[in-house]
């Protein structure tokens, strides 16, 4: 390891630890801007700079790495003007209107403007670069006069998603991120993945908001409105009031949207053990009839439409099965419409989503079973945060409650779809104990656990070898799918999440500022509460859910029936 000096303590750090990494173990603090750990290495913003004895300029942190003997400062007169100085030329090229801003409080670059005593916003203030508000996209709004060229966007979307629909355009004062040739976002490949959001340390990118919508109606007397919560919303919703990140709020979650005044408080968690019926049952069907395989996961709208975009000759290997939000949908305007005596067209049906692509997928062509769309208002976790606090519900003194019945009864099986790896988990409960027609020992598949971006497994089912691949961040995807391209993959079933780490990590999760990521793995933290969250359900496998069983029963006859085609399976586009 190396030794070395930093503010006068001595400092123990490994070899090639850099100074931003060196400082944190010694709990000192150096704040960063551009810097994201493995995805935007690139030393530009110069917030990070400190001084280094011998060095003839400030160096910046994120970059250098430690070396024996080295005498670092990282608060000195001359480092603290210097980050002030950057920060005063930021915001001569930046939008302050930070009282109406969607970042305000979460800002990274407001709260490092209030930490370095920055005071005199307007020091620099000259000529700006002109933008417009790019609005193209389904799904989330880019507005360049908050941008401040970190290029954390365009990382992410280039290095984690292998996409690379953003870059930097035009030269020098003009410089502006944006997709080629000027065109609007939604003209591009982009998948709506919204990972760029989640990078964004300022208002430049948001999602579309629709709060506004879900309130218009609930106060609508017309209507029934209904609300669905994604299993990695419960997992999440608390950073937003101070939780510590991993803390599982599912119960204060269901309270406040019972005080919101929706009809009925639902559990996508239901529709998640509901594709799981279906999805064994369609693979079950293609090992034993011979059909495409490897049958590959179909709930992750973004990496649907990635599969479209950039790998339409693999369609056919695509679940035809619904994502549980969609199935969620389609079975609340036509089962529990008919079980109520409701107009279809009087429900809205409101989904609350970690995923910005839910907001795309709600309106693709085949997705409304009763002849109306299955879901009406896709909401990301953020926006219910907003939504609840401005009803004024106190969330952190909130009682736990539970769920309406029937569609929010859920498995342990149905909450860790949100994790990488979780949809895999719960169709092996369920297909192996339907293969063998024996009860599982262990439930717990671990070999498909975990954040890596690719994970292998196989299982001996009834003297049959099942082999698996579970994949999440499309950069991995593609190195699978590549794999099925050139004939070299042997796989019979694939999970593919389009966010890394799954759902958890969803492009509509609460921001987390890049000081907190770049030390601390969130996508596990995250995943931590769903696996808790499973064990101590008393049913953990999707078939046992006695709500689904009902619904086959009583509506849909078998997995894969002719009715249950009908209503929660899709197609794709070529
Ligand atoms: Fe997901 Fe899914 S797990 S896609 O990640 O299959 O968004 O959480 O709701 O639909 O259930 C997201 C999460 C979510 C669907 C389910």
């Amino acid at each position: 390891s190396i030794r070395l000096k930093i503010n006068g303590i001595e400092v123990e750090a490994p070899k090639g630890a850099t100074i931003l990494e060196a400082a944190h173990l010694a709990d000192i603090q150096i704040p960063t801007l551009c810097f994201l750990k493995e995805i935007n290495e690139i030393g530009a913003c110069r917030i990070c700079v400190v001084e280094v004895k011998g060095a003839k300029t400030l160096v910046a942190a994120c970059m250098h790495p430690v070396s024996n003997g080295m005498e670092v400062w990282t608060n000195t007169p001359k480092v603290l003007e210097s980050r002030r100085k950057t920060l005063q030329l930021l915001l001569s090229n930046h939008d302050r209107k930070c009282l109406s801003c969607v970042r305000s409080g979460n800002c990274e670059l407001q709260n490092l403007c209030r930490e370095l005593n920055v005071t005199d916003e307007t020091y620099y203030e000259g000529e700006r670069t002109p933008s417009e508000i790019d609005d193209s996209a389904a799904h989330m709004i880019r507005d360049n006069s908050k941008c401040i060229l970190c290029r954390r966007c365009t990382a992410v979307c280039d290095k984690v998603q292998g996409i690379g629909v953003i870059g930097a355009n035009e030269r020098g004062f003009s410089t502006y991120i944006g997709s080629p040739y000027g065109m609007g976002l939604g003209e591009t490949s982009c998948v709506s993945c919204g990972q760029c959001i989640a990078v964004c340390p300022t208002g430049a990118l948001q999602e579309k908001d629709y709060t506004d919508q879900v309130l218009a109606a609930i106060a609508d007397p017309e209507k029934y409105v209904v609300v669905q919560t994604a299993p990695s919303v419960r997992a999440a919703l608390g950073e937003e009031f101070g939780y510590p990140i991993g803390t599982d709020v599912e119960g204060k979650m269901a309270a406040a949207l019972r005080r919101m005044g929706f009809d009925k408080v639902f559990d996508t968690d239901f529709s998640a053990d509901l594709t799981i019926m279906e999805e064994a049952h369609e693979f079950l069907n293609r090992v034993q009839n011979g059909g495409v395989l490897p049958l590959i996961t179909s709930c992750s709208p973004g990496w649907v439409k990635y599969c479209e975009h950039y790998f339409p000759d693999l369609l056919d290997h695509l679940s035809s099965c619904k994502s549980p939000q969609q199935m969620f949908g389609a079975v609340t305007k036509t089962y529990f419409a008919e079980k109520m005596g409701l107009d279809p067209e009087k429900i809205v049906c409101v989904s609350v989503m970690p995923c910005t692509a839910k907001k795309f997928e709600i309106g693709r062509p085949d997705q409304s079973a009763a002849g109306v769309p299955d879901v009406d208002i896709a909401i990301t976790t953020r926006e219910l945060a907003r939504l609840i606090k401005r009803c004024g519900i106190n969330f952190v003194n909130l009682p736990e409650e539970t769920f309406d019945d029937p569609l929010g009864e859920s498995t342990g099986a149905g909450v860790i779809f949100g994790a990488t790896g979780g949809v895999m988990e719960a169709a092996l409960r369920t297909a192996v104990e339907t293969l063998t027609g024996e009860t599982l020992g262990s439930l717990d598949f671990e070999e498909v656990r975990g954040t890596e971006g690719i994970k292998e497994a196989s299982y001996l089912v009834n003297g049959l070898e099942v082999k698996v691949a579970v994949a999440s961040g499309l950069a991995n995807a593609r190195e699978i799918l590549e794999k099925i391209r050139r004939g070299e993959a042997d796989y019979h079933f694939i999970e593919i999440m389009a966010c890394p780490g799954g759902c958890v990590n969803g492009g509509g999760q609460p921001q987390v500022p890049a000081e907190v990521r770049n030390f601390q793995d969130i996508r596990a933290l995250r995943a931590k509460v769903l696996y808790q969250n499973d064990t101590q359900k008393a049913l953990r496998k999707s078939h046992e859910n006695p709500s689904i069983q009902k619904l086959y029963a009583e509506y849909l006859g078998e997995p894969g029936s002719h009715k249950a085609h009908k209503i929660l399976h899709t197609s794709y586009i070529k």
